[in-house]
């Protein structure tokens, strides 16, 4: 891991085998997901669009792996469905969504990835971009400003680094020293357009400017996303402010389904297949004597299972199309979720960000050898 410059020194916490397993589980989650999301989208099932994050599993399932029940994320975007598999989000009804059939998490009323799921603190994204990354802000401002022990994570690409929106949620999280982590996933590409044509210094290094650190981050490597944004999050718990972590990485598919990508250069995607974040993970972990292929097995039988009721759910009564257009009642506080990440944070309970400035250190945090609920099979 390179830093543009200096983050505070941050202890890591070692990962054990079921976490490297969760982590495998949750990356193969992802890329079949998306595998299959395209097919369906091929066969005409899919209303819309289908967009996936292939080559970029590792950001979102290393950052979302990091948190901590209580954070809130806001919100994953169109390359980050391996941050709805970690908060645990049920798989076949992320699929009903795509589907258009009845669910919990959109009722059918759509079929693309704006999508949130409030009961797991994981807020759904609109288009304009980045336009969360300043609701994003405004939550750990509110963390803040309640003394809650939370941190918000937000995820953008290269691309949404131009527009004004970034610049003023940037100056404002560093002036403010807001407990938030911005993720910044650099695939190089904003649709066509590549980062060469699109600005003269990267994200990393203009955190300085906003007074928080840059962190550059492998975008390819889970572990390396998970330890970067661990650290991150205790900065931010002790009251330091944001960071910036810049993954990366490099998009794999065109921007959409609908997209072939002839723009990219195949030799450069060639290189970046080389260094593939789920084939060197397996390598990895097959080294270290774990059943690989016992874990594919199982994540395939619950997305078989998943794809197969997804399909079989009726889309929503038209007679209730106006129904939940806008919110009528008091909104619901985002919950907590039950996701293998809760062994890796401490909770809500102890100091606040700003009582722990004020020099309380935040309870726990630093090993997860043995802590908290063993790591869950991915879902
Ligand atoms: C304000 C705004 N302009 C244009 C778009 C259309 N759009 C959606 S994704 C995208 C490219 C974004 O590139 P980047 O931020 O690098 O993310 P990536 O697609 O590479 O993950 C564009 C132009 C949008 N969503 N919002
Ligand atoms: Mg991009």
């Amino acid at each position: 891991m390179l830093a543009e410059s200096p983050a505070p020194p941050s202890t890591v916490p070692s990962l054990n085998r079921a976490d490297r397993e969760a982590l495998l589980g949750f990356l193969v989650g992802m890329r079949t997901f998306e595998e299959r999301g395209v097919a369906l989208y091929k066969q005409g099932r899919t209303p819309g669009s289908f967009y996936d994050g292939r080559g970029q599993e590792a950001i979102s399932v290393g950052a979302a792996f990091a948190l901590g029940p209580d954070d809130v994320i806001c919100s994953p975007l169109i390359r980050d469905l391996g941050a709805h598999l970690v908060r645990g989000t049920d798989l076949t009804e992320i699929i009903r969504h795509h589907l258009g059939r009845d669910n919990r998490l959109s009722r059918g009323r759509e079929g693309n990835v704006h999508f949130g799921d409030v009961d797991r603190g994981v807020v759904g994204m609109v288009s304009m971009l980045p336009d969360m990354m300043v609701v994003a802000v405004g939550l750990a401002m509110a963390f803040r400003l309640r003394r809650e022990r939370r941190v918000a994570l937000t995820f953008f690409g290269e691309g949404a680094t131009s527009p004004g929106a970034w610049h003023e949620a940037m100056n404002f999280a560093g002036l403010r020293r807001e407990p938030v982590i911005l993720v910044c996933e650099n695939n190089g590409l904003a649709y066509s357009t590549p980062s060469s044509a699109q600005f003269a210094v990267g994200p990393a290094e203009r955190a300085a400017a906003y007074g928080m650190p840059g962190v550059v981050v492998d975008g390819n490597d889970v572990e390396a996303v998970f330890a970067a944004t661990h650290a991150a999050r205790e900065r931010a718990l002790r009251g330091d402010g944001p960071t910036l972590i810049e993954a990366r990485t490099m998009r794999m598919n065109g921007h959409g389904s609908h997209d072939d990508a002839r723009y990219v250069d195949p030799e450069l995607l060639a290189a970046w297949a080389e260094r593939d974040p789920i084939a060197t993970y397996e390598a990895r972990l097959r080294a270290d004597g774990i059943d690989v292929d016992a874990i594919r097995a199982a994540v395939l039988a619950r997305l078989d299972a998943a794809v197969e009721a997804a399909l079989a759910t009726p889309l929503p009564d038209p007679s209730s199309a106006t129904e939940g257009l806008f919110c009528t009642t008091e909104p619901r506080p985002l919950g907590r979720g039950d996701a293998p990440w809760s062994g890796h944070a401490a909770t809500s309970s102890g100091a606040a960000a700003g009582d722990a400035a004020a020099g309380d250190p935040p309870a726990g945090d630093t090993t997860i050898e043995g802590a908290g609920p063993a790591a869950g099979s991915p879902r």
